[in-house]
């Protein structure tokens, strides 16, 4: 639907050196051969394929597939109210500057023939069902990281497709026919560079980094596009100088640890294009939640309320998807002066559905009203978890409404 903006020639810019042809660069990710660099993973003669996929703009173009007058037209999916914040904006809403997490005031400054539509998750939901379908027929390790994006490791090659990049090819394909949607892809040797190089030539992009060219490649970007460094990170780094990842890779473990602590050696590392991090498709967790951080601030019942319903569904969402059954429910609760507060309360049998979710999440609400002072995070978890199933962990999962929760 979004036409292809960049040729799948072009996939490899900003990797450095002159981009080899598609069929070239893959049979240059081997299989198993000695490593050429220090540790790339825990097992050194391996070198990993991993291809991380990302919808475009997801829900916007979830809403222009399904209502033909929003296509090609700025959209935003979200609340047009004062107090609205954007979800999703369609590559059209882009081009104005609008963007996910911006407040709608500001987007409709921005673009002021926006349209806003209300979110669907029922279909977003069917969407990443099918996306996770496709996945499965060309990897048993999938790591999905929220409804629209997904790593794999196609390290062993399922279906003797027999490069990773074909693979990739394979499954923007299939997604393009069966869900009417476009992804992006990028095909990399760890999780780090796979999803840099997703967002490289997005929409509707391929982007293949070379073990090779890693370095270089995440040399060349700015670090507010590494996934974990939110706009707060991002603004610190600047601070300290560091605005590339050429800068960061400039810095000594020990002044990254002393900087960004126990998280230093992860950048330490992925500043030289290094990631151990495995695809990890089925650790077992043991509680299950999400949170917002606001733009602006809540403060009457009425927003807190409305706030609390909102993170009652996104979090519902993820238990209904891993199954998850537990007893406690936690809220947490971030006042604008930065102090956190968490209420909790176990219930004897299982939360059995959304009803009575949100029975307890609204009675853990009443017990901060009225409250204090402004809050500018809430968040819920479900935890004594008990496994229906495979339950996974989504420790790195990203945050959908918020966005520096993982700074923190
Ligand atoms: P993203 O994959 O981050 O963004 P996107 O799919 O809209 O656009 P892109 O082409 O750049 O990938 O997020 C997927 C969906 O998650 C997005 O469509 C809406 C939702 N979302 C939020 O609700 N709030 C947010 O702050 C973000 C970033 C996403
Ligand atoms: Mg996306
Ligand atoms: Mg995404």
């Amino acid at each position: 639907m979004n036409p292809p903006r960049h040729g799948e020639g072009d996939h490899l810019k900003g990797g450095g050196g002159g981009p080899p042809s598609q069929a070239a660069a893959d049979d240059r990710l081997p299989t198993s051969i000695a490593s050429p660099t220090p540790p790339l993973s825990p097992r050194e003669d391996i070198i990993r394929k991993i291809i991380h996929v990302d919808m475009d703009a997801f829900f916007a173009s979830v809403e222009q597939r399904d209502n033909p007058d929003l296509r090609g037209k700025p959209v935003a999916v979200g609340g047009s109210s004062k107090r609205g914040v954007v979800a999703a904006a369609s590559y059209e809403a882009r081009a104005f500057g609008v963007k996910s997490a911006m407040p709608s005031a500001t987007a409709t400054r921005l673009c002021p023939d926006l349209i806003f539509v209300k979110s669907r998750f029922e279909a977003y939901r069917m969407v990443s069902r099918q996306i996770r379908e496709i996945f499965a027929r060309y990897t048993d390790l999938i790591q999905p990281l929220s409804l629209d994006e997904a790593y794999l490791d196609v390290t062993e090659d399922k279906q003797g497709i027999g490069s990773a990049v074909k693979i990739a090819k394979a499954i923007r394909a299939a997604i393009r026919e069966e869900t009417g949607l476009t992804a992006s892809a990028g095909v990399s040797y760890n999780k780090f560079i796979a999803k840099l190089a997703s967002d490289q030539n997005k929409p509707d992009g391929l982007c293949v980094i070379l073990p090779e060219q890693g370095p270089e490649f995440v040399a060349s970007l700015p670090v507010r596009r590494f996934h974990g460094v939110g706009p707060r990170t991002a603004e610190k780094m600047a601070r300290l100088g560091v605005h590339t990842g050429a800068d960061l890779a400039a810095k000594d473990l020990t002044w990254l640890s002393h900087h960004f602590g126990s998280w230093g050696e992860y950048l330490f590392k992925a500043a030289r294009g290094i990631d151990d991090r495995p695809v990890n498709a089925n650790s077992i967790r043991k509680s299950i939640g999400g949170e917002t951080t606001y733009f602006d601030d809540k403060r009457s019942e009425g927003e807190l309320r409305d706030a609390i319903e909102e993170i009652i569904d996104l979090v519902w969402e993820r238990i209904e998807r891993y199954k998850a059954r537990g007893k406690t429910v936690v809220m947490k609760a971030r006042y604008s002066d930065f102090r956190t507060v968490t209420r909790s309360r176990t219930v004897g049998q299982y939360v059995r559905n959304r009803a009575e979710f949100a029975q307890i999440g609204h009675s853990l609400l009443d017990q901060i009203l009225p409250a204090e002072m402004g809050i500018r995070l809430l968040g819920l978890t479900l935890s004594n978890l008990v496994s229906e199933g495979a339950l996974r962990s989504d420790t790195d999962m990203q945050p959908r409404f918020a966005f520096d929760a993982i700074e923190n």
